[in-house]
């Protein structure tokens, strides 16, 4: 298997409560390997073009605003299989449903608010880390 490349945030509701080293355990426990990362706070711009794919959907305005209403950590990720393991590791996006250990089951406190972001294919993934990060600040 590969070594591959998956983009992470750690969302506002996380960042607000100290948890990026928390959830940054989690990450690395799991044997992800954080490649690059940084806080930046959002602008709307940004949020409403990295969710477009849900622009028609009733919670998107929600959604935008909730992502720009603190900073957020933008991590890239790096393992074997890491887009499936960290969607594994994050856990449901509901964390009423989030499987134990999870960091969403740990930390998320709903399904809008859900502690992290994790690209759910390949071509997202490579989208993703495009919209956040030059080549030269992803060192592997
Ligand atoms: P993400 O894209 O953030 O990694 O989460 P996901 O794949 O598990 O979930 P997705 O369906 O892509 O939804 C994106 C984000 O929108 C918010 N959401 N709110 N209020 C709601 O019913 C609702 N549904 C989704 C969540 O923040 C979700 O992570
Ligand atoms: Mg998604």
């Amino acid at each position: 298997m590969a070594l591959e490349r998956t983009f992470s945030i750690i969302k506002p509701d996380a960042t607000e409560r100290n948890l990026t080293g928390a959830v940054n355990a989690v990450i690395e426990a799991a044997g992800l390997r954080i490649v690059a990362q940084k806080r930046i706070r959002m602008t709307r711009q940004q949020a409403e073009t990295f969710y477009a794919v849900h622009k028609e959907r009733p919670f998107f305005g929600e959604l935008v605003d909730f992502m720009i209403s603190a900073p957020v950590v933008v991590q890239v990720l790096e393992g074997e299989n890491a887009i499936a393991k960290y969607r594994e590791v994050m856990g449901a996006t509901n964390p009423a449903n989030a499987a134990e250990g999870t960091i969403r089951k740990q930390f998320a406190k709903s399904v809008g608010e859900n502690s992290v972001h994790g690209s759910d294919a390949a071509e997202t993934a490579a989208v993703e880390i495009a919209q956040f990060f030059s080549g030269n600040e992803i060192v592997g």
